[in-house]
């Protein structure tokens, strides 16, 4: 068998998404989500002009072989850019493998090792109001853990927090030739977010798993603070608290807090995080399928990571398509040392281009039973949809200088 084409599919269906198609002679086709948020040409063109000629005529099977042939042949190592296109070549690769082999791909990985795969959602508001009825709406939809934020007293609108719509929905990106601005205050936001989380602990009790996200805005200290000052709210989880380039800066925070650590929505490859691992610095490692090499080497990481009794967290918000949420509940059922898997919903009109079997029930994903990982593209539909320019907002302090998120 050997692969005839490949092609890249970018569409906007109320957001960008990059999508990459394997063909091979027989007529097997695999997909692969390569949407890297804000900077989806990129991968894109990486993909078009630089991967695709290398494809042509190669063994699908050998997954392996082809992912060092890109990683350790294209000699410029790691980096989004190149991580995210190298793991939609992965991911279409495993979904062949297993069209072809005529099992859903969980069952290559090992097969199931728990009933489904427990997931958090997103609730977030402007104020107290807002977010209890954010939370409520998620708990009518089923899910058991909920993502904590809140709007910042004295600021204006801050990333994360959505306006006004009772699910508390955000869009990561917003359309756009150039990015918004927002105005963060690492001070205000360290002053009022324990206060938040215990008035949710008073309404929703002390069961519900409560996590929640700083975006790596703080200094190492300022991380340990919060640490300490959220323990009384017993969190699943505290994600991103520092600039994720530091894997010392997570030592410091460690060194100061019981509340369980969660980072690693930006790394490309076990290199990025390997330190934190070994050194037992986190409790959960968020890399995403889509942007740390595919299937084939989040499963080298979380591999590493169960060594050390490290549990998995993938990273699932909207600007990641339901290729790879279909690719991470796979992978999530079948290791040994899965932790939770974020989930947030895509807008219908994704649903419609992505037509896809994994369902949530109760707050678990579910994976469909048909070969390979059970997602399609609508073609025709996606190509209403062209590209359009969306950013992450930037953020500065309130003397003007840029902050990191
Ligand atoms: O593209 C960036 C988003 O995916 C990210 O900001 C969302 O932090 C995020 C999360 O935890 O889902
Ligand atoms: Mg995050």
């Amino acid at each position: 068998m050997k692969i005839r084409d490949v092609q890249v599919i970018v569409t906007s269906p109320g957001r960008n998404f990059v999508t990459l198609k394997v063909t091979t002679d027989d007529g097997v086709t695999g997909l692969g989500d390569a949407t890297l948020n804000g900077r989806e040409l990129a991968v894109a063109s990486y993909l078009r002009d630089h991967v695709a000629p290398l494809l042509v005529g190669r063994d699908p099977h050998r997954i392996e072989d082809t992912w060092q042939y890109l990683y350790r042949g294209g000699y410029w190592r790691r980096g989004p850019v190149t991580m995210a296109a190298i793991a939609a070549v992965d991911v279409a690769l495993w979904d062949i493998k297993g069209k072809v082999a005529g099992l859903p791909v969980y069952q290559l990985l090992g097969g199931a090792a728990r009933n489904g795969v427990l997931t958090y959602c997103h609730a977030s508001g402007r104020d107290l109001p807002e977010l209890f009825d954010s939370v409520e709406a998620h708990l009518a939809l089923g899910y058991r853990a909920v993502r904590i934020q809140m709007a910042v007293p004295g600021l204006g609108p801050i990333y994360g927090v959505g306006s006004g719509t009772s699910t508390g929905r955000y869009e990561p990106a917003i359309r756009g030739r150039l990015p918004a601005e927002e105005t963060w205050d690492s001070s205000a936001y360290l002053r009022s977010i324990p206060g938040v989380f215990e008035k949710v602990r008073e309404r929703f009790g002390p069961e519900l798993p409560l996590l929640h996200d700083a975006h790596h805005r703080l200094t190492p200290i300022q991380a340990a603070r919060l640490g300490r000052d959220l323990e009384p709210y017993d969190l699943f989880w505290l994600e991103d608290v520092t600039p994720a380039e530091s894997q010392d800066a997570l030592r410091l925070v460690r060194e100061h807090t019981t509340t369980p650590l969660a980072i690693g929505e930006v790394f490309n490859s076990v290199w990025d995080c390997e330190q934190l691992i070994r050194e037992r610095l986190i409790d959960y490692i968020r890399v995403a399928v889509v942007h740390a090499g595919g299937i084939t080497h989040v499963r080298r990481i979380f591999g590493l990571a169960e060594v050390y009794g490290v549990k998995s967290g993938s990273h699932g918000p909207n600007d990641v398509s339901p290729v790879t949420v279909a690719a991470a509940v796979h992978l999530d059922l079948a290791i040994p040392n899965f932790g939770i898997q974020e989930h947030m919903r895509h807008e219908p009109i994704v649903d419609e281009v992505f037509p896809h079997s994994h369902r949530l029930r109760d707050g678990y994903l579910q994976a469909g039973d048909e070969p390979g990982l059970g997602v399609s593209i609508d073609e025709k539909l996606a190509a209403k949809y062209p590209y359009q320019p969306a950013y992450l907002p930037v953020n500065r302090t309130t003397d003007g200088t840029v902050h990191d998120w």
